[in-house]
């Protein structure tokens, strides 16, 4: 699909199997949720760039403005009370929101504060939690596909009734990791969605300078799985397209691929100018294809007022910034903590080599007491 304007306004195009995305069994109090983690994620990350410019962000800055419905929409599919599970990527805030990640997290995170879940040891969402059911991210392209193969064949080992779910790039599709992954899970009939982020761009690089392929969608065919477009600048387009991979997953139907299309409205990462896209197609997609945008004029066609968003979006405001001063609050890590957590205790009883008499560094330090007097 070409990133042109001509795209972006005919969004209903690109949803999967003839499903209308307004088609839903969401609650108005779900619909509302759905505003709400959008509208969270983008000022969340609004507040980011504001500490980024004030140099308070200590890393990068990697933003998902424009696609905020692709995230959340896709993570709601899932069931937290049954225990599913889903590896995020940098663009993926949404997805961690969803799941229970708070914006004092997210914020200490990116400041590297003692007290953030990695304690100042890695920046910006790089983290997880298995008991909130997101697993930390490794940045090497398609790296999580073969991880996330890994954790649901577990679901499946243990017959438990849960299901994952994996987030990649366009750009992560033509790598080695990608492809592995898939094959395997669907080889396998993992209980596993595998969400493709079709953004337009990696890097700089234009989907048509990465693939041959017509649409990432079609990947599915050569893996033998279900494959599945939409739109994912409709949120409830890509809940209900999640949603059918979800349910086939978990009554054993095995891997579906998702291509969702959506658009990079910022660079890579805040450092990023962007000089490489083509004048005008961002202003195309802010103006007619912003999701948010999109979603509250479909809740007000649906009788949601214009205060009832307002409310949320104030709800919003102030939960932001009271995770800002509590993060700006917070101290920088302790020099000493760099060394908690670097080795595991040492083992009760002394390794096979020691008892075998092997020499190692061991000798030249500390032998633990518990190891006995063994003569090297
Ligand atoms: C194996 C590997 N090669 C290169 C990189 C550097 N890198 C990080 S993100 C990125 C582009 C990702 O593009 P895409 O998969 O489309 O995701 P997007 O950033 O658009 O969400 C690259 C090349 C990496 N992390 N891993
Ligand atoms: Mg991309």
């Amino acid at each position: 699909m070409a990133r042109s304007g001509a795209a972006a306004s005919s969004p209903a195009s690109v949803t999967g199997d003839g499903a209308r995305s307004d088609a839903t069994s969401l609650t108005r109090e779900q619909k509302l949720e759905l505003y709400y983690f959008m509208r969270l994620t983008r000022s969340l990350e609004e507040r980011l760039v504001n500490l980024y410019r004030q140099t308070k962000v200590v890393g990068g800055l990697f933003r998902s403005l424009g696609q905020e419905a692709d995230a959340v929409g896709s993570a709601y599919a899932l069931d937290r009370s049954k225990g599913d599970m889903l590896s995020p990527l940098i663009r993926n805030l949404g997805s961690m929101l969803v799941q229970g990640a708070k914006p004092n997290e997210i914020i200490k995170q990116y400041m590297a504060k003692g007290d953030s879940p990695t304690r100042g040891r890695e920046l910006n969402i790089h983290y997880g939690d298995l008991e909130r059911g997101f697993i930390g991210q490794i940045s090497h392209l398609g790296d999580m596909v073969p991880v996330m193969a890994g954790v649901t064949l577990s679901f499946k080992m243990r017959r438990q009734n849960r299901v994952g779910l994996v987030y990649v790039g366009d750009g992560a599709t033509s790598t080695g990791a990608f492809h592995e992954g898939i094959n395997f899970a669907a080889v396998q009939r993992c209980p596993l969605v595998v969400i493709v982020e079709n953004n337009g761009y990696a890097y700089s690089t234009p989907l048509r300078k990465q693939t041959a392929a017509k649409q990432l969608v079609d990947k599915a065919i050569g893996y033998g799985i279900a494959g599945e477009q939409a739109d994912g600048n409709d949120v409830i387009a890509t809940y209900e397209v999640t949603k059918r991979a979800v349910d086939r997953a978990r009554s054993g139907g095995g891997v579906t691929l998702i291509e969702l299309i959506t658009y990079r409205r910022k660079g890579h990462a805040e450092h990023d100018n962007q000089s490489y896209v083509p004048a005008g197609e961002i202003d195309r997609w802010a103006k007619e294809n912003d999701p948010i945008d999109r979603y509250a004029a479909r809740l007000n066609d649906e009788g949601v007022g214009a205060p009832e968003l307002a409310a949320i979006d104030a709800r919003v405001q102030s939960e932001i910034d009271e995770a800002t001063d509590e993060a700006e609050a917070s101290p920088m890590p302790d020099p000493t903590d760099a060394l908690v957590g670097l080795y595991a205790d040492p083992p009760a009883v002394a390794p096979l080599w020691f008892r075998q008499g092997i020499k190692s560094a061991v000798e030249v330090h500390e032998r633990p007491a518990s190891w006995g007097t063994h003569d090297v």
